[in-house]
């Protein structure tokens, strides 16, 4: 990782304040929410708590979830206000890697902070980017953050949402979509709703799915492999684990 903060890479915690940098510009430049600062504290604590590294079964996960991404007939990545502070190039990449849409989607909806992101999104190299027209809804939901496009993740048999709120993570999959999840507690709702719950900071989760993707690629049996490797309630037992200091 690397960006134009002063912070000297011999820090012990160089990626934690480089990380903590990237959120506060997200917020300088319109693209996170302020409540976007509490929520990036909050994932600190569990990653300091899991040794700021990826797990073994974090890893299975990522390699699940770019499996179910690659094998979709339809996959979205949904990209929130933080997702897109922290790894926008990451995304554009996993996109291209896996030919899942981008598509921006808010807990806090504004029109503004979406076509900042969109924006934001398109210099990182994505071509297309949806989430602006907002013509369909995420049932179960009321007000603006059940709005999604009815051509992204309204049409979605996959999706990969970063960073969730659990109310809305539980209406997503109640919706009978594949639901991947990228969230450092392992006791959340979003974790625990999952298909694949990705326990890891989204900082090493995305580049290291888009690492599977490009593995897996074009080899269906390696995908199914991968898929049916992956056991959700273990790996979040196992994260749980590793967070206590058991692993
Ligand atoms: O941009 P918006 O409006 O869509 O809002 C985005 C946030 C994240 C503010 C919104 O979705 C929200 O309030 O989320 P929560 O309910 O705070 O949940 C966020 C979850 O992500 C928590 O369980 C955190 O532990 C986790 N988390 C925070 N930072 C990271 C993380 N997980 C992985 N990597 C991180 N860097």
């Amino acid at each position: 990782m690397s960006d134009d903060v002063d912070v000297p890479e011999s820090h012990p915690r160089y990626e934690s304040l480089l990380t903590r940098h990237r959120i506060e510009a997200g917020v300088d430049r319109g693209i996170t929410s302020r409540q976007g600062l509490i929520a990036q504290g909050r994932g600190e604590a569990y990653d300091y708590l899991l040794g700021e590294r990826t797990i073994d079964s974090a890893d299975r996960a990522a390699r699940a979830a770019a499996a179910y991404l690659l094998s979709a007939d339809h996959a979205v990545v949904s990209v929130n206000g933080n997702a897109a502070a922290l790894v926008p190039g990451e995304l554009v990449e996993l996109s291209e890697a896996t030919g899942a849409d981008l598509e921006v989607n808010l807990f806090n909806r504004t029109e503004e902070r979406i076509e900042r992101i969109a924006d934001y999104l398109r210099e990182h190299g994505a071509s297309e980017v949806k989430g602006l027209t907002a013509d369909g809804r995420i049932p179960g939901l009321d007000h603006e953050r059940a709005k999604v496009d009815a051509d992204g993740i309204g049409d979605a048999d996959v999706v990969l949402v970063p960073l969730e709120d659990g109310d809305r993570a539980e209406a997503l999959g109640e919706m009978g979509t594949t639901e991947l999840v990228v969230d450092l507690n392992p006791l959340s709702r979003s974790a625990q709703v999952a298909t694949v719950p990705i326990v890891d900071n989204i900082i090493r989760a995305i580049p290291t799915a888009t690492d599977h993707a490009r593995d897996l690629r074009g080899d269906p049996d390696a995908q199914r492999a991968a898929i049916e490797a992956f056991d959700a309630e273990a790996a979040l037992t196992d994260a749980e684990a590793a967070i206590r200091g058991g692993v």
